[in-house]
């Protein structure tokens, strides 16, 4: 796979020399080009902002440095088609970035990379190359970030360890609380390792009793109660078929049961303390 990343602080992308990152780039599995967007300026000042059409605060990137940028970068080995490149815009009004679309992304084989500062970037950019190649404008989380290149180190990670090869052993995804068709997208539990006694405090009995059965049903345990206290969004949409008797007798002892509007509502559970209402 091949990466671009257009910026104004490559140096803000030097994690992607590091660990896993940097190791598949060590190894050929990824070529990653950081370009500075200012090398694209040709006035005095290198100036890559201006004041946003209607007013307002704040400033809006220029058109012609990421155009010019653009054109170049992409004119270096440019393909139509699904050997072509893709633009990921990171953004917080773009869509929220899932281990489902990272998936779709380590597909590909050429993602580039438009981090913006400021208020972002003239809509036009982004309007013009989107009749070249698929554009994804995606959002790391509802928060606000000061620029997008902290969002493009994220979906680096999350694809790139996503490549045949990347990952030491290629069963570690299946695991993964998001992979697509994980355990009924649960959290993960609590792990432990060595000593088996730190500062006083053991590791749960059975983790040590060896019987693989009831270690998987207390995994799977630990996985709802986390899943119930951090993200009950998840429990809610999820159709009580996927879930076995055993997780049903644990959600019942959390406190949640079947909603009777369920099939019709999308929301399939409901915190029994709700019920009264
Ligand atoms: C200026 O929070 B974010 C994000 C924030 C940004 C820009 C890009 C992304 C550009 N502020 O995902």
């Amino acid at each position: 796979m091949r990466l671009d990343v257009v910026t104004i602080f490559p140096e803000y992308l030097e994690p992607l020399n590091v660990s896993l990152v940097g190791k598949a780039r060590a190894r050929g599995q990824l070529q990653v080009g950081v370009h500075d967007l200012r090398d694209w300026t040709y006035d005095r000042h290198n100036t890559v902002d201006d004041t946003p059409y209607g007013g307002g605060p704040g400033m809006v990137m220029k058109t012609e440095p990421w155009g010019d940028a653009l054109d170049e970068i992409l004119a270096d080995g440019y393909e139509a088609g699904a050997r072509g490149p893709v633009l990921v815009v990171p953004t917080p009004s773009g869509r929220p970035f899932t281990q489902e679309l990272a998936v779709e992304l380590s597909e590909r084989p050429w993602l580039v990379f438009t981090p913006a500062r400021y208020e972002g970037i003239d809509r036009r950019v982004i309007d013009e190359y989107a009749t070249r190649m698929p554009v994804y404008e995606v959002s790391i989380g509802d928060y606000v970030l000061a620029g997008g290149e902290a969002a493009v180190l994220v979906v680096t990670e999350a694809v790139a360890r996503l490549l045949p090869g990347v990952l030491g052993n290629a069963e570690s995804h299946r695991d993964d609380s998001f992979a697509p068709g994980a355990m009924a997208n649960l959290l993960e539990g609590p792990v432990h390792t060595k000593p088996p006694v730190w500062r006083g405090r053991g590791i749960p009995e059975v983790l040590l009793s060896g019987h693989h059965g009831k270690i998987a049903r207390w995994r799977r345990d630990e996985a709802l109660r986390r899943t119930t206290a951090h993200r009950p969004d998840l429990i809610e949409r999820t159709a009580p078929a996927a879930f076995d008797k055993k997780d049903r007798e644990m959600l019942s002892i959390l406190g949640w049961a079947p909603d009777p509007e369920g099939e019709r509502s999308g929301r399939f559970w409901r915190r029994v303390e709700d019920v009264e209402e």
